[in-house]
């Protein structure tokens, strides 16, 4: 009997696949973006709780990367980077603001979808895959040819679900259960509407479909169906040390200065450190679960060995390491992001170890699909790992938070350099958790300058009309500007 089940199901998908032809050779894309998704995924392993079946299945059907980094630790500049695969130091894009098309220098720059669309690609895009709207409908057309739902947060609490934060207790600040309709979220939105496309496309020509998932980016409301994945308790909390950031440079602390993502300290004064956790662990299974449905349409729509499927995280986020909550740091957990793809061309079951950028999706992509290469990009493609996972990469993963500050993440090491020339070091073969700063260790010198010829070689200053979390520093005065304001060396860091 069970024998007969799969005879069936196997002669139903060789219907659904004849019922579906394509009139096309090139593969479709499928472009998933998760906001502010750190290393709390599954097979990442960066916590062990961490429930995600969608992507690790994913991940088994293709090649996974566990070294992927973004190039800069904030939406805006993360995502400019990755659709130009260019690098905030050759844009100045460093801050929330500008949006990269007010720019000279980039208005009329190929992004990725319009490569795509230039290749005869339907292109379609719902959430947030640029940070903000990308100007008003005439601008959008001409990033996407179709626009879907913008997603985002969905529906809200009538008030916040914690107590005030510090930091004119921002909105966006609040995490917990919160008893809507799993229906009533952006994300879900988002992808009922790409599950929509997928099961529509027209049949003479190829999509490149992108979905952006908002959660599990602040505030991370779930209902309570994702929280009771979880225990509530202790094993909740990530594992840090307390007095970590004794031997940080106080420059380190410039970068997320004033910031309205509450601090280590705050969380767990206020008791709120393992609902924190426990609400980004729902939210990310709430999104996994999203990424799920889109899949699972891929498949039933007979689309799914001629698809290309790429996630990516913008950047990661602190749950009380190096004593802070939030994004804006140049270390593993402000870097490193999931990256995973899937299709023809990619072997399955791959797990790259060697360091990969955000940037690097770019002519991946536009290789794995054959459309003409392009010469203009700083991103390298990945086709050699998604071939053979152990096929070396020699440059390393490089994250830069305004000009100056950058973090180099080799396969071994994370090398970071601020402006005032101050610096880190951490291996990780003994140091996973970077908890030890081994910078001025002599004996480590020739790493340190190995890791050190990797610094981005153009370092723009912030492009004009820059603003959030842009920081200047002036080396004669050794003053620092944080988002308009001087910050000087002995002023109190703010807890
Ligand atoms: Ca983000
Ligand atoms: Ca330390």
């Amino acid at each position: 009997m069970v024998r007969l089940r799969y005879v069936w199901l196997a002669v139903m998908a060789i219907c659904v696949q004849a019922a579906h032809p394509t009139a096309y050779a090139k593969p479709n894309v499928i472009f998933i973006a998760i906001d502010d998704q750190n290393d709390w995924i599954g097979h990442l392993g960066g916590h062990p709780l961490a429930k995600t079946p969608n992507l690790d299945k994913l991940a088994e059907r293709g090649t996974t990367f566990l070294n992927a980094h973004c190039q800069a630790p904030l939406c805006n500049p993360s995502r400019t980077s990755l659709m130009l695969s260019l690098r905030p130091t050759t844009t100045g894009v460093y801050g929330l603001a500008p949006w990269f098309r007010t720019l000279d220098d980039w208005k009329d720059r190929v992004a990725l979808p319009q490569h795509f669309h230039s290749h005869g690609y339907r292109t379609l895009s719902a959430g947030k895959i640029y940070h903000g709207g990308a100007g008003g409908p005439q601008q959008r057309k001409q990033e996407f040819d179709v626009w879907g739902p913008a997603g985002g947060i969905g529906a809200k609490p009538e008030r916040k679900l914690i107590p005030p934060t510090p930091m004119g207790d921002h909105p966006l600040m609040d995490w917990g259960v919160f008893p809507h309709r799993d229906e009533d979220k952006g994300d879900y939105q988002v992808a009922s509407w790409a599950i929509e496309q997928i099961k529509t496309a027209p049949r003479d020509q190829p999509f490149f479909l992108a979905a952006g998932f908002f959660l599990p980016h602040v505030p991370c409301y779930a209902t309570q169906r994702w929280f009771d994945l979880f225990p509530n308790d202790d094993r909740l909390l990530p594992i840090i040390k307390a007095d970590d950031r004794d031997d940080t440079p106080r420059f380190s602390w410039y970068l997320h200065w004033n910031l309205p993502e509450p601090r280590l300290k705050w969380v767990q004064e206020n008791d709120q450190w393992k609902n924190l956790c426990r609400s980004y662990l729902a939210c990310t299974s709430f999104v996994d679960a999203q990424i799920g449905r889109i899949l699972e349409a891929l498949a039933e729509n007979g689309f799914a060995e001629n698809t290309i499927v790429v996630v990516w995280g913008d950047h990661g986020w602190h749950l009380g390491s190096k004593g802070i909550t939030g994004k804006n740091t140049l270390w593993d957990d402000g870097t490193r992001v999931p990256l995973i793809f899937a299709g023809p061309g990619v072997t399955a079951g791959g797990r790259v170890a060697s360091p990969a950028e955000l940037l690097d999706i770019y002519p991946t992509l536009s290789d794995l699909c054959g459309l003409s290469a392009r010469t203009d990009l700083e991103g390298i493609s990945l086709i050699p790992q998604l071939r053979d996972a152990k096929a070396k990469r020699e440059r390393p993963a490089v994250t830069s938070h305004n000009q100056g500050n950058h973090g180099v993440r080799s396969e071994r090491w994370r090398y970071i350099r601020y402006a005032d020339g101050s610096e880190e070091l951490y291996d990780h073969e003994s140091d996973p958790h970077e908890w030890t700063n081994l910078a001025s260790k002599k004996e480590l010198a020739t790493v340190v300058e190995e890791h050190r010829r990797w610094l981005p070689k153009i370092d723009r200053p912030p492009a004009p009309n820059s603003a959030q979390r842009v920081l200047t520093y002036d080396k004669a005065t050794d003053e620092a500007v944080w988002e308009g304001k001087k910050v000087r060396r002995d002023d109190p860091i703010p807890e």
